[in-house]
């Protein structure tokens, strides 16, 4: 072993030998019990990042710690191939999206290398390859079938000039981004799967899901949106039309005193047919794109229509209104507006001298001022015949049996969630495999003729996707007749929601999936990745799970038993102002600090010697320049050390602070590992631990051994809190550096010791470890080890430190037994030479004892 810890020499090494011979390849063995542990893999944008990094560092130890503990376990990981940034890279840099996409993923797999994962490389997967993308054309296909799959018109961002769809992020404020024409909506056909047809399952299953975040379950909680309420059906005055509205609060019906519809809801288009300033209107607020949470705090706009709708209980008539706050695709595309109690609502008659009708009082019978604000609780009916003084329970039953024995109403319930629409008019994502034939018939395209190959030799010149632009790409034949392939691809999420599950069999071409691998791999055991797909990516692989049960793949019903996820990694800004009066952020890498005792900065300089403003810690951004390369900080001081780091510098679940000193701190300390097995090597243990013939401090240090063995076997496998277990392992690397190693059992309790910790640390610094373990004597690899178990009997304690106090101040420490009674205790206590000097002469009228703990003794003078 050499003297020096050298990373740079060690690290290669043994990443060689780890590929050479394929130490994390998994093999299904009935016989163990497995281990499925995931990171959320990557998109490979062309360098891994520390988000990444921390992602996976905490999956590897994870995943090593199971191994460890016998666990037959599969890490897998691959590359979330298709997407838009690829098109945008590829005009840039004048080459096609797939050579930019697989020389990132060649560079991005090295650095993974780089970082001693242990993945099982030959399950790796890039989604935008054909062999993956085949499956899943063939299973949207099968959804078809079911009637799982539909088209509709839905609105997408178009640019007049270019006569193309803009995705969001290519609408720059309201603008195209390669022309800057205003951007306008536009209706096109795009296909949609029926993800509402699960909604119950997916809110019900949450339930199931006790090692999942509780945020993540609340946010797809709301995402679902749940809410139970009442159809209601009125007759519009002087016209065969009805108009429908849906309400959770049928409680507040008799204080309807307008109707408020959505511009796209057809009685909207009628009233607008001889009304050219509504129509005009109604354009207007069309083109108007807002996100819902936007809804209720937006300006109301509105226009009456002219037209009247007739209450059914009452029979008064009330006033259409077309309003801009009114959803087209959420319930009926049109509301009854109780001005009193509803906020929106309130706003809008508060705005255009719409009357204001209270039906609901507080219920502890205070009076509200319904002219000065909405009284938008719960509370006890008013001004409602009948069902005046009753409580929301009953009146929403009371009128909501009355209106359903009227005929005009039904109760329902309604999920804010939406089918999921997954076509895109982007080039860079797998093809629809659907196909239109020249009567106009819609078919799903046959498995012979899949998988439908997106071609990867183009030229991008952003305008249109190079696969709507040839007119030869989408010719085909259907049963010998001619037909048209679908230009659109499909929603990116596609690929990333059945992933987890092609790993169980990445190669099998028979099939989707190999289901007797799937059913022993899955579910995934361990999940990892960022809060940000809380809903989006984690709802669509849930749903895509029970997709797979019910096509008779998969017998599980939830995708992940276990979710973690990390949280952001931060580092310091710092700008100066330019003459031209904009913010140039500076590298922290660049930064020159200057601190204060307290390790609070008070100055940073560039390396022009110009003051920076520091503008605290942010997360690692490109507009901020904050990023840390990891790459650079794995070159500076190793994986192990980059490892160690993030795994110590806060929990898993919280931000983390890049420190450059931290980093220093981690790779001092994985020094000190080095030196002390190196000292320890010089003059190694003979003879065997004697656990009978240990003196006093030899046990105390193997107690202190074992409890950490037992703390850390905690800390990592029950509660994930990976940065409490290093920093119990550094504290007793500070006792074992003062322990003495002059005799024989010295050193034999040194090697229990270090053979403790360098298992310890292999999951999260498995390179050091692997040359440690061998410079311990150790033959075979560390790969092979198993975790060291804690020696209940070993951290058994036969003696204890008390302490003596004589008036309140400690006068004295003594060692006794903890068998000893109070009565011998105390006459230790009194025994001892200092506290001996305190009674000396004294009268002792107070005796408290805290057992195995404190003497005190309260004396007066004699
Ligand atoms: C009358 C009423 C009175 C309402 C009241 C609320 C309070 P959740 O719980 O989210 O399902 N609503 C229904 N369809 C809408 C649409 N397409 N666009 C905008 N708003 C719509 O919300 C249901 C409530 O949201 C419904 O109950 C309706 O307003 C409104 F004191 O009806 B309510």
């Amino acid at each position: 072993m050499q003297e020096q810890y050298r990373p740079d020499m060690i690290e290669p090494k043994v990443q060689q030998y780890w590929a050479e011979n394929k130490v994390f390849k998994a093999i299904k063995d009935v016989n163990k019990e497995k281990y499925y542990c995931l990171s959320m893999f990557p998109y490979p944008s062309g360098r891994l990042h520390m988000g990444h990094v921390r992602n996976y560092t905490i999956g590897d130890v994870i995943s090593r710690y199971q191994r460890m503990n016998g666990k037959n376990v599969l890490q897998p990981i691959g590359w979330d191939a298709f997407g838009l940034p690829a098109e945008g890279a590829a005009i840039k840099n004048k080459t096609a999206p797939a050579k930019w996409t697989y020389e990132n993923i060649e560079y991005m797999k090295n650095q993974l290398k780089m970082l001693g994962f242990g993945y099982d490389w030959d399950r790796e997967i890039a989604t935008c390859k054909s062999e993956y993308y085949k499956w899943e054309q063939w299973f949207f296909t099968e959804l078809y079938k079911k009637g799982l799959v539909y088209k509709k018109t839905s609105t997408v961002n178009w640019c007049p000039n270019d006569e193309t769809v803009l995705a969001n992020e290519q609408v720059h404020e309201g603008c195209c981004w390669r022309c800057d024409t205003p951007v306008e909506q536009k209706e096109i056909p795009q296909w949609f799967i029926k993800i509402t047809d699960y909604a119950e399952q997916l809110l019900g299953g949450l339930d199931n899901l006790p090692q999942w975040p509780d945020m993540v379950k609340t946010m797809q909680r709301n995402w679902i949106g749940r809410s139970e309420g009442v159809e209601i059906t009125f007759n519009v005055k002087d016209s065969d039309e009805k108009v429908a509205v849906y309400t959770t609060r049928p409680d507040t019906f008799y204080g309807v005193t307008y109707m408020a519809v959505a511009a796209a809801h057809p009685l909207a288009t009628q009233a607008a047919e001889n009304n050219p300033e509504l129509a005009k209107f109604i354009q207007e607020i069309r083109n108007v794109k807002v996100a819902e949470a936007e809804l209720a705090t937006m300006e109301k706009k509105g226009m009456a229509t002219g037209l009247f709708a007739i209450h059914p209980i009452t029979g008064k008539e009330i006033p259409i209104w077309v309003a801009n706050f009114v959803l087209m695709h959420y319930g009926t595309g049109a509301v009854m507006a109780v001005p009193a109690h509803d906020p929106r609502d309130y706003d809008f008659a508060s705005k255009y001298d719409l009357p204001i009708l209270p039906v609901i009082e507080p219920f502890d019978g205070s009076k509200w001022d319904y002219s000065q604000s909405v009284f938008a609780e719960h509370g006890i009916l008013i001004n409602s015949e009948e069902f005046n003084g009753l409580a929301f329970d009953a009146a929403f039953n009371g009128i909501a049996d009355k209106l359903e024995a009227m005929g005009v109403a039904k109760r329902q319930v309604n999920y804010r969630l939406r089918d999921w629409g997954v076509s895109r008019q982007r080039y860079w994502g797998a093809p629809i495999p659907m196909l239109t034939l020249e009567n106009g018939d819609v078919v799903p395209a046959p498995l012979e003729d899949l998988p439908i190959i997106l071609p990867e030799n183009v030229v991008m010149d952003g305008v249109k996707s190079p696969i709507k632009a040839d007119p030869n790409w989408a010719k085909t034949t259907f049963n010998g007749a001619p037909a048209l392939k679908e230009t659109d691809t499909f929603d990116t999420f596609m690929e990333s929601s059945w992933y987890y599950a092609r790993y169980t069999s990445p190669t099998f071409a028979e099939a989707m999936l190999d289901k007797e691998e799937a059913n022993y791999w899955l579910p995934v055991d361990q999940y990892i990745g960022g809060i940000e797909h809380a809903t989006m990516h984690l709802l669509y692989f849930r749903f895509f799970h029970k997709l797979l049960r019910d096509a008779g793949f998969v017998t599980c019903d939830e995708p992940a038993t276990k979710l973690l996820c990390q949280g952001m990694v931060l580092a310091d800004a710092f700008y100066y102002t330019s003459p031209t009066n904009e913010r140039i952020w500076v590298s922290p890498t660049q930064v020159t600090l200057e601190r204060d005792e307290k390790g609070r900065i008070i100055k940073a300089t560039d390396p022009e010697g110009r003051e920076l403003v520091h503008s605290g810690m942010t997360k690692m951004s490109k507009s901020k320049n904050n990023g840390i390369d990891p790459q650079e900080m794995v070159e500076k001081y190793g994986a192990d050390t980059v490892r160690l780091f993030m795994m110590f510098a806060s929990p898993a679940e919280m931000t983390l602070e890049w420190q450059e000193s931290g980093v220093e701190g981690a790779k001092r300390f994985l020094g000190r590992v080095w030196n002390l097995v190196y000292q320890y090597q010089q003059n190694p243990a003979k003879t065997a631990l004697n656990v009978t013939a240990l003196s006093a401090d030899q046990k105390a240090l193997r107690r202190e051994v074992h409890k950490t063995i037992a703390k850390v076997s905690d800390d990592i496998g029950r509660r994930q809190t990976f940065n409490t277990a290093i920093a119990a392992i550094m504290e007793l690397m500070n006792k074992l550096t003062k322990a003495s190693l002059d005799n024989e059992q010295d050193r034999a309790v040194m090697a229990e010791a270090l053979s403790a910790v360098v298992r310890m640390l292999y999951p999260i610094t498995p390179h050091i470890c692997f040359e440690l373990w061998h410079a311990l004597g150790n033959e075979k690899s560390i790969d092979t080890a198993e975790w060291v178990k804690a020696d209940e009997a070993a951290m058994v304690e036969d003696e204890k430190l008390i302490v003596v106090q004589v008036n309140g101040k400690v006068r004295g420490k003594v060692t006794v037994s903890v068998n000893a009674t109070e009565q011998e205790i105390k006459a230790i206590a009194k025994a001892d030479e200092n506290v001996a000097k305190f009674l000396d002469g004294m009268e002792i009228v107070k005796e408290i004892y805290v057992p195995l703990k404190m003497v005190s003794f309260a004396v007066k003078p004699m």
